[in-house]
């Protein structure tokens, strides 16, 4: 985190010494800035990104946003079609070094949920996330050591509450588009402000709410779902298990990483369930999502325990998210994911039973 000389006061998340650091290190050297968001990118990675790429241009700098991986959830794909948000994937970028560099927004550089190629210099990085040994513990770039602007706060429940803290130290009023995008941005990222929301969370939540188109907002966390979503909600149903107070569905093989999480918010509403972790197979890769209930707030450290020395996670203190490579042995692989987690949770010995299977209480 950037140590600011000056503190900001309580009702600034961002001071004017963080907000010129920041100016600084995106430069104006005419060169355009890519502002990389994580994989499969969340309402939370594209509002924050939509927001600094407001920022950047108020100081005259051109910022595209883009990303690696594709986009599954129905929402997701919502938000960026109701709010025209241009996207370009990593891929389809020629030539990467044409840009000053980029700034990461959700996500940091060497975490593995972002693939932008590490040849790329690192400007910036605003994030919330806690990850593994992936942790940005420095402020300059590997490759280079050129240092670079990082502002990464574990204790804030979304990165599109601090965007907002930078346009408020910028004194700039989010548009309608660009706080319907920040709003939602707060309200998935903590499910409403029920799931690792801190003050500065129910802060940006309640500036937004006037300023946010609230019917769009509506129509995006709700678009009309296909019979594929339902058979696949089906399918986790069917696969779901739950051992004494962990769940764990087995999504299958799934169309993009995104859709697990769907199951993960869903699965964790079951009573008596403290751990909810969807899991499915994409692109060589084992997926995880897990939720945690509360008083259990290490959602993070049982994924990381889970999937660790075989692969990459970070998350929150109620959820997190990240992978396995299982090489050629995907079963395998599970069954050791599976083990583990149910170790980690302290449900080893935890007679298994169908969540369909369980008798219908009151
Ligand atoms: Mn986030």
């Amino acid at each position: 985190m950037d140590k600011a000389a000056e503190t900001p006061s309580p009702k600034r998340l961002v001071s004017s010494t963080q907000l010129g650091s920041l100016r600084s290190s995106l430069g104006n050297d005419g060169r355009s800035v890519l502002l990389a968001v994580h994989d499969y990118p969340d309402p939370d990675a594209l509002a924050s990104a939509l927001a600094f790429q407001v920022l950047a241009g108020s100081w005259g700098v051109s910022a595209i946003i883009a990303h690696g991986g594709g986009m599954g959830r129905p929402e997701n794909k919502a938000l960026v079609k109701a709010l025209s948000i241009e996207l370009t994937r990593f891929e389809d970028i020629p030539n990467l070094t044409e840009y000053r560099g980029a700034m990461f927004l959700d996500t940091q550089p060497g975490a593995k949920n972002q693939s932008l190629p590490p040849s790329v210099r690192t400007l910036a990085v605003v994030d919330h996330h806690r990850l593994g040994a992936d942790s940005v513990r420095f402020n300059s770039d590997p490759v280079t050591g050129q240092p670079f602007y990082a502002d990464i706060r574990l204790d804030v429940g979304s990165s599109s509450t601090l965007a907002l803290g930078y346009l408020e130290a910028a004194e700039i009023v989010p548009d309608a588009r660009l706080a319907t995008a920040l709003f939602l941005g707060v309200k998935t990222d903590t499910a409403n402000l029920m799931r690792d929301a801190r003050m500065p969370d129910i802060l940006a939540y309640t500036r937004l709410l006037p300023l946010a188109d609230l019917p769009l907002a509506a129509e995006i966390i709700s678009p009309p779902l296909g019979r594929e979503h339902f058979r696949f909600l089906d399918d986790a149903l069917r696969h779901a298990v739950i051992y004494g107070h962990s769940l764990v569905a087995d999504c299958g093989a799934i169309t993009s990483p995104d859709m697990i999480s769907l199951v993960s918010d869903e699965f964790i509403k079951a009573r008596d369930v403290r751990y909810a972790l969807a899991h499915g197979a994409h692109g060589g890769r084992l997926y995880l999502s897990l939720r945690a209930k509360p008083p259990q707030e290490d959602a993070t450290r049982v994924l990381l325990k889970t999937i660790r020395g075989a692969g990459r996670g970070g998350g929150h203190n109620l959820s997190a998210g990240g992978f396995m490579n299982p090489g050629r042995d995907l079963p395998g692989c599970a069954a050791v994911m599976l083990e583990r987690f149910l170790a980690v949770t302290g449900a080893k010995t935890a007679v298994p039973t169908p969540l369909l299977g369980l008798p219908t209480v009151q």
